[in-house]
């Protein structure tokens, strides 16, 4: 998105993070929120997260969302190098069905905590879901768009099943 600066980063650990990833950026879009995807690796590239998570304050971020699988340190890493939330997001599709990924994002230390959602698509729609919440407790547009979000989305809500 390049129209404004990003207000939210999203991170992920890997490429094949990007299938689930990408319904985070989606619903950012369906939200009006600017933001920004880089594919950053705590294991393969700790440099990169440094340097990333270090400066995201002084850019203009206001919230991270981190998605990750397997050992998934990508979101505790960030949260232990900045003061921003972090949200995180367990991967599907890898080993345990993302169990292992789900647990190791939600036993944080006490002190640097992150915010950890569902696994796979649920967890990545939350992520924006909730970083609008965040966000929106200052931002009276983003406010706005998330209540159109959240009215649009109960009247899409069928009262009976159909085939
Ligand atoms: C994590 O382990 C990444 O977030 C990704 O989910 C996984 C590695 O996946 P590959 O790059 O091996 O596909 O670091």
């Amino acid at each position: 998105m390049a129209e404004s600066d990003p207000i939210v980063g999203i991170i992920m650990g890997s490429q094949s993070d990007w299938a689930t990833m990408k319904h985070t950026t989606l619903t950012l879009e369906k939200l009006g929120i600017a933001y920004e995807a880089k594919i950053i690796s705590a294991h393969r590239t700790p440099d990169r997260l440094t340097k990333y998570a270090e400066s995201a304050r002084d850019r203009g971020l206001q919230v991270l969302i981190a998605g990750a699988g397997m050992a998934a340190a990508l979101p505790g890493a960030a949260a232990a190098l900045t003061p921003l939330p972090v949200l995180g997001v367990p991967m599907d599709g890898k080993v345990m069905g993302g169990l292992d990924a789900l647990l190791a994002m939600a036993q944080m230390p006490g002190g640097i905590p992150v915010g950890t959602l569902a696994v796979g698509k649920a967890g990545a729609v939350n992520a924006a879901v909730l970083a609008a919440s965040i966000i929106a407790l200052s931002n009276e547009d983003v406010a706005a768009s998330l209540d159109k979000f959240r009215a649009d989305q109960t009247a899409g809500v069928a009262e009976e099943p159909k085939d």
